[in-house]
């Protein structure tokens, strides 16, 4: 089994130690891989082209966070491969295919609504890169598969903070870029574009939500969401909006994309829940990618301790 192949692009001059470390600790799991694990999944190469930006290394704080899992780090081959992003089509490999041109240079962030520093943002300014640490987390679909990745971010409260949002402001909305040339799933109407998500105020705040960058010590590549996504570990995958060009800080609960299109399937909160069936499947199980075997769903992905409390008193059957 591949773990993480030495492409040549893979190294840049000043930034070996985070991939290191992370090669060092991926040996150390391996090790203690159980056996019944095997991958059955074909994850066809990423064709190269000359207009595909190559691999970049990040920096950031290596300290382990102690929000991260120690499980083991789903295959970084998986997780570029088998991906959600229905800007680029419905199947799974679509946006490892088509998504490679997409440009993330410049890249700038509407901040608008009920917010004291209002703003047209480049992303740098928006997110300093200086405080970049990695989170390794599961992200569980609500297709009932799941991940574990190690994330490189900064705390979405970080970005709250900077930008100010005032007490008027009780929900954070997300807008993912629409830009059907660029995009070739826009052009079809599986879901309204552009892809909307949205966060109670105190779930923005909560330390485990993440505005994303990179992964596995990278910069993210564009198909998991180039190049900045939210990613919400207790709540169901399409939380996680990728590519986001506008945050909104609204009074009034937002309707996102998935409730807009099927509201009997997906609600609002979508937290991680194995004791509300989706509609049409069972949600007490997961297969996490990589793995043969199913394992049970964990209450909120298993970060229960951590948010449980920002849902007491609240019927989650009801507020699914
Ligand atoms: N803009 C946008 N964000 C999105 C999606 C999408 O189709 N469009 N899919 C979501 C879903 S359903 C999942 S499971 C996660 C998958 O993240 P990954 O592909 O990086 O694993 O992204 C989420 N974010
Ligand atoms: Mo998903």
């Amino acid at each position: 089994m591949l773990i993480n192949r030495n492409r040549p692009w893979h190294l840049s001059e000043n930034a070996v130690t985070p991939e290191e470390l992370y090669l060092n600790r991926r040996d150390f799991m391996k090790a203690g891989a159980a056996l019944g694990m095997m991958s059955f999944l074909p994850f066809p190469a990423v064709a190269q082209d000359a207009a595909i930006k190559p691999e970049t290394s990040l920096t950031y704080d290596p300290a382990p966070n102690i929000y991260s899992t120690r499980e083991q780090h789903t295959r970084y081959e998986a997780a570029t491969t088998y991906t959600n992003f229905y800007e680029f089509g419905t199947d799974k490999g679509d946006a490892a295919e088509k998504a490679q041109k997409l440009r993330t240079t410049p890249w700038t962030i509407e901040v608008d609504g009920d917010v004291v520093r209002p703003g047209r943002y480049d992303i740098d300014d928006l997110i300093d890169r200086t405080q970049l640490e990695e989170r390794i987390y599961r992200l569980r679909c609500v297709e009932a598969w799941s991940m574990v990745i190690p994330w490189i971010g900064i705390p979405l409260a970080a970005v709250i903070d900077r930008v100010v949002p005032t007490t008027k402001a009780k929900y954070i909305r997300f807008e993912t870029l629409y830009d059907p040339q660029q995009m070739p799933g826009q052009r079809s109407s599986v879901l309204d574009w552009p892809y909307v998500e949205g966060l109670r105020m105190d779930e923005a705040r909560h330390p485990l939500a993440l505005l994303a960058v990179g992964m596995y010590g990278k910069e993210l590549r564009p198909q998991n969401g180039a190049p900045v996504r939210l990613v919400v570990p207790w709540k169901y995958g399409f939380k996680s909006i990728k590519s986001i060009v506008r945050i909104s800080f609204t009074r009034r609960r937002p309707l996102n994309s998935w409730q807009k299109s099927a509201p009997r399937e997906y609600g609002f909160y979508a937290n991680v829940n194995p004791e509300v069936d989706h509609p049409r499947w069972s949600q007490a199980k997961e297969r996490r990618i990589g793995e043969f075997f199913r394992r049970p769903t964990l209450m909120f992905n298993g970060y229960g301790e951590d948010v449980a409390s920002l849902y007491s008193g609240m019927n989650l059957r009801k507020y699914f």
